[in-house]
């Protein structure tokens, strides 16, 4: 068995060099996937993992724009449209300096199952731009979003590809370039998810990723019989899905000791409360601030400086900031200190030597393909309401949303399930495959 995973992912390497984010996530679905495909005989002479490595469609464009001081800036932008067997393409657009084929196409590939595994029917892709929203001025981002738009318009569409929000990428930048979509198509279509509740947008849109995340969390405590109440929770990240996770876990009776940025984290020891919250909300969205101001505002927390926060004792690891953010010595730090459950809110969060301390520990540990879903899947109910040209009440996409996350808690358990623990990282690998290989062998070669 270790051969063949070995030939196959030799056989992805060869045609993705230099690519090791790619290469990282495809691994990690071949070890799960690879074992299943030999066991079941519908899938065998397929090359149906080979098919869903290689993205249907790959566009790199140029993206200029002109800076407050006249100066004329180029950046690159991509859109990766990786599986539509199941759906239109659907997913983020990142803008980071970090920003490569390498990485996009890894989001890209896990946004497949975790389309999957939402239960609706979404393809999988991704793109963004190697542009860094840091420190420019509202004119800047706009007329970087339209120039972004200008190119990407052709390419996409309510019922081709439908991308939204992700790093750099928030109501603000999704607001800029809706409107000039807008404008080059004169119509107004659901084209983009994440869009303000007035002009097509979704209740809970915003929160969804982070709630999810949450729920998803109280889903696995409770195969334990347990729950967040009176649990210290730690978070990374202080973004969107950050900032959600943390709301959710106050509601539900956690604690939060930390959050962070880029660069280092904050810890609370009196925990961060709706208030203190509602203040990092307002400093990180409205301000634009590092996080690092926490400690002005609330002198009894500490701010470290470089570090991030997995060495600060916690029940609870919810790692919402980005790749590769969680390594095997966190891990073995989170395991000692008596850390129970890990959900990633922000994708492929953990290193592959972390995971495997986290299984080796039994530890309630969701990959973020499985628990961070619940903000495509919302971003689904969005596209759902703009099609119905209506509107559902935040206590009913609420409701979707909880359902949905529990569904992909029990798709999880039932491809997972060894013993009496549950991989649910094979769980989540395995049912997103079935899903998307059996609409690719219905379809034919295509
Ligand atoms: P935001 O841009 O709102 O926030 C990102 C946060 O992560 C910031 O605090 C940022 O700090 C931090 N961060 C980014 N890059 C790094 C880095 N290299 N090292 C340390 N910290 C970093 O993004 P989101 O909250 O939307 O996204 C966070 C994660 O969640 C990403 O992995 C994303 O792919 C994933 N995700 C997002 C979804 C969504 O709906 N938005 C849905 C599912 C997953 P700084 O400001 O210093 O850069
Ligand atoms: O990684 C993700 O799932 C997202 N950034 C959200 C994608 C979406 O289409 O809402």
């Amino acid at each position: 068995m270790k051969q063949i995973i070995e030939q196959f992912i030799a056989d992805v390497e060869k045609r993705n060099q230099h690519e090791p984010e790619f290469m990282q996530a495809v691994r990690e679905v071949a070890e799960n996937v690879i074992p299943y495909i030999v066991q079941h005989d519908i899938y065998h002479g397929k090359n149906i993992l080979m098919r869903m490595a290689e993205p249907e469609r790959v566009v790199s464009f140029r993206v200029p724009w002109i800076d407050d001081t006249g100066e004329i800036r180029v950046n690159r932008g991509f859109r990766i449209e990786m599986n539509s067997a199941i759906g239109p393409y659907k997913g983020g657009l990142r803008f980071h300096q970090s920003v490569n084929l390498s990485i996009l196409k890894f989001l890209a590939f896990e946004q497949v199952f975790k389309n999957a595994l939402t239960t609706l029917p979404m393809g999988g892709g991704k793109g963004g731009a190697d542009f860094d929203p840091k420190g420019k001025s509202d004119g800047e981002v706009m007329r970087f979003c339209q120039s972004f738009m200008t190119e990407l318009f052709r390419h996409i569409g309510p019922n081709r590809d439908i991308p939204a929000g992700d790093i750099g990428v928030g109501g603000r930048e999704i607001g800029y370039m809706f409107g000039q979509y807008k404008r080059l198509k004169n119509e107004f279509t659901g084209v983009l998810t994440g869009k303000g509740i007035s002009w097509g947008g979704s209740m809970i849109r915003p929160e969804a990723t982070g709630y999810g995340a949450v729920y998803f969390a109280e889903n696995m405590l409770s195969t334990k019989s347990d729950g967040l109440q009176g649990k210290s929770v730690v978070i990374s990240g202080s973004g969107n899905v950050a900032q959600y996770a943390a709301e959710k876990c106050i509601q539900l009776g956690a604690k939060v000791l930390t959050l962070s940025d880029s660069s280092g984290y904050v810890m609370d020891p009196d925990g961060i409360d709706a208030d203190k919250l509602a203040f990092v909300i307002d400093l990180k969205n409205n301000k634009r601030e590092r996080i690092s101001k926490y400690v002005d505002a609330y002198p009894r927390a500490r701010f470290h400086a470089g570090e991030r926060p997995w060495a600060v004792p916690c029940d609870v690891a919810l790692p919402c900031a980005t790749q590769n953010e969680l390594d095997e010595n966190d891990a073995k730090q989170l395991a000692v200190n008596g850390c129970i459950c890990v959900s990633e809110g922000a994708n492929m969060p953990s290193t592959p030597q972390a995971i495997k301390v986290f299984h080796a520990n039994k530890m309630l540990y969701a990959p973020g393909k499985a628990s961070n879903a619940g903000g495509v899947a919302v971003s689904g109910l969005e596209m759902a309401q703009n099609s119905l040209r209506y509107s559902w009440t935040r206590e009913e996409v609420d409701e979707r949303l909880q359902a949905i996350m529990s569904d992909i808690h029990n798709s999880c358990v039932a491809y997972g399930q060894n013993g009496d623990h549950v991989n649910y990282e094979k769980g989540a690998n395995i049912a997103g495959f079935v899903k998307v290989a059996d609409a690719m062998l219905a379809q034919g070669v295509v």
